[in-house]
């Protein structure tokens, strides 16, 4: 028996494992107590590892389609039907006719994380859509005008501070995101028994708020108005305490006459929340010794996302919370990933949108895509710019995409398609030639993305547990060869080895021509030689010693490398996130940008929210612990038990719609209407309910043999692909008007 030392790299929460390994088999997964960063937490998906690299519907070969049917091919005859399937479609129509969505795991995937950088350029394709139009496109915005990255995003800092106010997050379900930390509930009690406050802004009495001190249910979609009414009252009551960050802030003033709109009582009946709630929770937030305005995937994927993550950071800026302990901070990351360096497209970080549109809708671009939504139909209509051939990589936007049923409907009418992903499931199986990557266990792993949110500044490296199968390609080996085919070269010529070093030595190349950077005028050739492994290893070998505990190639020869970060498998951790504002700003001013103008163009279109009249009951989406957006439902244990796709109904709404507990409702939006068990709870307010997404797994041709016996509904059917948080364009799936009726016998 071997104990092998493991980041779980399923969510933020970087969960250290202790995997057994006997006979070449995983024997038990226990959290591991030594880990400096999560020490001992786990959650059961982290055991579900050892299911999830045993499952047998997981793909080890790639797939070619004959005629109806996925044959298993060699990894030389798969990358060959790609290049005999893109030739003509890149002869005939050029690269616009080849698009790409890339998915969540992206931003968790030792490989995919780092060398989608790569594969994106040397590919060509132009245009990409990805799953970040359904989730953070609007904080992305906002960081970006704010503070000129639009990955520069702050956390709050809940281990030290005295009072969290937490709006459309349920971190006991998600574990936290954007928010990375180790047991997030307990450090969430842990301001609580400090004397602190944790108050929970949601349509649903989660679990989350059920152990806070206070629960705020509001009308979805309306958070933009209730923190804009907080900021309102600091102002009139003369709470706002900015002073400290005055040499580093602009457009407080105009942040002063643009909330004057918003009153408590202006907006009371929009949110739904009585105007002097509001008051109290301005008041709790300014009389609070250190406070924390924090708001997650219910404010970002609804009607007013941008508006709402803007209004989040100025808050927090407003009660004098901001860059210090206990408010809200920035992680130094010590693996810093490639997103954290200045964009190439907005030199100076002037961020501008709108550059290009999308062809049929005509939807404008923001910080470089367009809404998921928009997929469909730019496959599904022909003429110049018809998307023919598309690449998934690590996504299933048949699940999870809004007016997903028109996606679906869409895929078959590609001329040619290709998946990067590791199970025949809802998307992937319209794919002509899926190409499978590794089981978590079969990589490394070290966290670079998530590291930039993450609430105490560390790092760690794991080996994999397993050697991966002989004959398979590395997964960024796969994306590599898969963009030089997709970029014209054949097979045999397009050697990831070769494009890895172009890649690297062009990197290292920009790094050495950009000011203020530690590689700034460095050899570019003794960087490259004295940089170690391939590929996401020798990204992050540069990273580490470039970073803030890094190296630097010698000059601070006592720093970290990845050779001696992967000699502490426990993690290094180098302490609570310290103030460093003026390091991150990136903006033209130099100065973090309170007032801007893109953002505030939206203003209107929120006020005009004010005067909009009840609409009815709305749905909005849910998680579940033992659930990861749709893809580990092939787990049996993290399927067991009471069926968990349920719509969440208040007993009024119940009543009045005619549904009970565990019988069908039938529920319609204008996008579509699916059938599913209710549960009737007090834990929604009267007027929304509730489903989880990532279900709906009983489609033809999905080849997960658990998932599809607990199949449940696909809830992105409701969701109308043309309901958009304007700025960001990012999709509205929270707030979704609904008709509920009891669902027709038979
Ligand atoms: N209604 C509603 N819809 C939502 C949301 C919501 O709250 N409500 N949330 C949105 C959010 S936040 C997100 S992030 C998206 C997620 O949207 P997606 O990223 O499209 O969906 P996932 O379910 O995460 O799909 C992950 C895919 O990656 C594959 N995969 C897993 N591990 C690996 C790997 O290591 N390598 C490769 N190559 N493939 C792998 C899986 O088989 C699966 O196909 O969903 C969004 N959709
Ligand atoms: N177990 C598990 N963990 C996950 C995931 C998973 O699927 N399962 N997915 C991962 C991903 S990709 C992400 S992005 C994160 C998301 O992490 P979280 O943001 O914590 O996501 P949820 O748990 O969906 O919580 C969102 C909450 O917003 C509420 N809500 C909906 N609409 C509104 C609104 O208009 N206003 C307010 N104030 N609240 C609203 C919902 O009722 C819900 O309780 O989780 C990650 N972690
Ligand atoms: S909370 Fe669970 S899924 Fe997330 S990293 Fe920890 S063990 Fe993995
Ligand atoms: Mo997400």
């Amino acid at each position: 028996m071997k104990t092998h030392i493991k980041t779980c790299p399923l969510c933020e929460a970087m969960c250290g494992l202790q995997v057994a390994v006997e006979d070449g088999k995983v024997a038990s997964i226990r959290p591991n107590p030594d880990d400096v960063w999560s020490e001992g937490y786990i959650c059961p998906k982290g055991v579900a590892l050892a299911d999830l690299h045993a499952d047998p519907d997981r793909l080890r070969r790639p797939l070619v389609k004959k005629g109806d049917s996925f044959q298993e091919v060699s990894w030389d005859e798969a990358f060959a039907a790609i290049a005999d399937g893109l030739a003509p479609i890149r002869e005939k129509y050029g690269m616009e006719a080849i698009s790409t969505y890339i998915g969540n795991p992206a931003a968790h995937n030792h490989s995919l994380s780092r060398m989608i950088a790569a594969f994106m350029p040397m590919s060509g394709i132009p245009v990409v859509y990805s799953s970040g139009t359904v989730d953070q496109w609007p904080k992305n915005v906002s960081s970006a005008l704010l503070y000129g990255g639009m990955w520069t995003i702050p956390v709050p800092d809940v281990d030290r501070t005295d009072h969290l106010l937490l709006l459309g997050a349920n971190p006991s379900a998600s574990q936290g995101s954007l928010l990375a930390a180790a047991n997030l509930p307990a450090r969430l009690d842990g301001i609580r028994k400090r004397g602190g406050r944790v108050v929970v802004v949601d349509p649903r009495r989660t679990k989350t708020a059920e152990r806070a001190d206070d629960w705020v249910p509001i009308q979805p979609g309306t958070d933009a108005l209730l923190l804009l009414a907080i900021a309102h009252t600091l102002f009139a009551e003369g709470r706002v305490r900015a002073d400290a960050l005055r040499d580093k802030i602009n457009g407080l003033f105009d942040v002063e006459r643009l909330v004057a709109d918003f009153s408590p009582a202006a907006v009371a009946d929009a949110c739904r929340i009585p105007a002097e709630k509001i008051v109290e929770l301005a008041r709790g937030l300014s009389d609070a010794k250190t406070a924390c305005v924090y708001g997650r995937i219910g404010t970002c994927n609804q009607e007013f996302g941008t508006l709402a993550s803007w209004i989040i950071d100025v808050l927090n800026v407003l009660t004098g919370n901001f860059d210090r302990p206990g408010g809200m901070m920035f992680a130094d990351p010590v693996v810093p990933s490639l997103t954290t360096m200045p964009h190439p497209d907005f030199p100076g970080g002037a961020y501008t949108f709108g550059r290009w549109k999308s062809r049929v809708r005509g939807a404008p671009e923001v910080l470089g895509q367009v809404p998921v939504s928009c997929l469909a139909e730019e496959i599904a209509t022909p003429g110049d710019g018809q998307i023919r051939a598309l690449i998934t990589i690590a996504g299933n936007p048949v699940v999870s995409a809004p007016d997903c049923g028109r996606l679906d409907k869409a895929l078959p009418d590609l001329d040619f398609m290709v998946s990067v992903d590791n199970w025949v499931n809802e998307t992937t199986r319209h794919a002509d030639v899926i190409l499978p990557g590794q089981s978590p266990l079969e990589q490394p792993h070290c966290d670079d993305l998530l590291l930039g949110w993450a609430v105490r500044n560390h790092a760690k490296w794991s080996d994999p547990v397993f050697a991966p199968p002989a004959g398979q390609p590395l997964e960024w080996e796969i994306l590599l060869k898969l963009a030089g085919i997709v970029s014209g070269a054949t097979p045999e010529d397009a050697d990831p080895q070769v494009l890895d070093d172009l890649f690297f030595t062009g990197l290292v190349g920009a790094l050495s021509e950009a000011e203020e950077h530690p590689l700034a005028g460095c050899d570019v050739a003794e960087i490259v030689a004295a940089t170690e492994g391939r590929g996401p290893d020798r990204l992050v070998d540069l990273m580490i010693r470039t970073g803030p505990q890094g190296d630097r190639y010698g000059s601070r020869p006592d720093g970290l490398t990845r050779a001696r970060l992967a000699a502490s498998p426990n993690g290094l951790d180098f302490g609570p996130l310290e103030p460093r504002l003026g390091e991150v700003l990136q903006t033209p001013s130099g100065r973090m940008e309170l007032a801007p103008e893109y953002i505030l163009g939206d203003l209107d279109r929120l006020r005009q929210r004010i005067a909009r009249a009840d609409e009815g009951l709305v749905l909005v989406s849910r998680r579940h612990l033992r659930s990861n957006n749709s893809w580990l439902h092939n787990v049996p244990k993290l399927v067991s038990g009471k069926d968990r796709c349920t719509l969440l109904i208040h007993p009024e709404d119940a009543e009045r719609c005619g549904v009970a507990t565990a019988a069908q409702a039938r529920v319609e939006s204008r996008a579509g209407a699916i059938e599913v068990a209710v549960e009737v709870s007090d834990e929604m307010m009267p007027g929304v309910v509730s489903l989880p997404h990532g279900w709906g797994h009983d489609l033809e041709g999905v080849q997960l043999q658990v998932a599809a016996a607990h199949a449940g509904v696909n809830n992105n059917l409701l969701a109308p692909g043309d309901l958009v948080d304007v700025p960001s364009g990012n999709a509205v799936v929270n707030g979704i008007p609904v008709a509920v009726s009891p669902a027709l016998p038979g």
